[in-house]
């Protein structure tokens, strides 16, 4: 069979959210970055695959998908549905609970820090240390509730990894790389958890393909 393709630059954490499912699920796939510095995401080629003109878009066969947790749902379907639990209706939901809260609690903490912080630099501006405070306390308040499930369940679904773990990853990572890591120190159950996630070499591929000399 041949492999999927995803396009994007792997210093995307929309992209190496993909990688991470697309790891753990054991798919052949293969990476073609997409130049932003050229405006190929704009172009009708990559339009064609992301009506957005964003990144990561994925190919199989003559399938096209784009927006990352959807490529990430779609891979464990194909290659390891026991990361959704699919066919078990309680644990399934589990794993739909904490899918939506990485996206609307999780993420949507952490995605203004880590533009501030990583993005807002490269594009020749200079962090606004307002909104990545008031990120923080948000990005707290979310961790409480992790630090309370963590102790209840090994992982955030229940004693089992799912997607809802991995869809986690890229953006932690990139957390990783911010002045901010320490914010994790106070919640015990969560660093184990994270601990745990670093030690899959699904999650050690991603924090290799994130750095960037790789
Ligand atoms: C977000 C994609 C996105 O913002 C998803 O796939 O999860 N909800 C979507 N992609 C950014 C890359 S930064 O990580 C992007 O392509 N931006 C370029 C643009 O919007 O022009």
């Amino acid at each position: 069979m041949a492999p999927m393709t995803l396009y994007g630059a792997t210093l995307s954490w929309n992209v190496t959210r993909c990688v991470a499912a697309l790891e753990e699920a054991g798919a052949e796939y293969e990476i073609v970055p997409i130049n932003f510095g050229t405006g190929e995401h704009k172009s009708p080629e990559h339009l064609a695959r992301n009506p957005f003109g964003q990144v990561p878009a994925l190919q199989d066969g003559d399938l096209y998908l784009f927006e990352s947790r959807a490529i990430c749902k779609y891979a464990c379907r194909k290659n390891k549905p026991e990361l959704l639990k699919v066919g078990d209706l309680k644990e399934s939901a589990m794993v739909d609970v904490w899918l939506e809260v990485e996206a609307n609690q999780y993420t949507s903490a952490l995605n203004p820090i880590l533009f501030e912080c990583l993005i807002r630099p490269i594009l020749g501006g200079t962090t606004d240390q307002k909104v990545v405070e008031e990120n923080l306390e948000k990005l707290k308040k979310v961790l409480e509730v992790y630090e309370a499930r963590l102790t209840k369940c090994k992982y955030l679904a229940g004693d089992f990894i799912s997607l809802a773990d991995l869809n986690h990853v890229s953006v932690t990572l990139c957390l990783f790389a911010t002045p901010h890591a320490s914010v994790f120190d106070a919640y015990p159950h969560v660093k184990a958890w994270w601990a745990g996630l670093m030690a899959r070499p699904s999650v050690q591929k991603v924090a290799a393909l994130m750095k960037p000399s790789a």
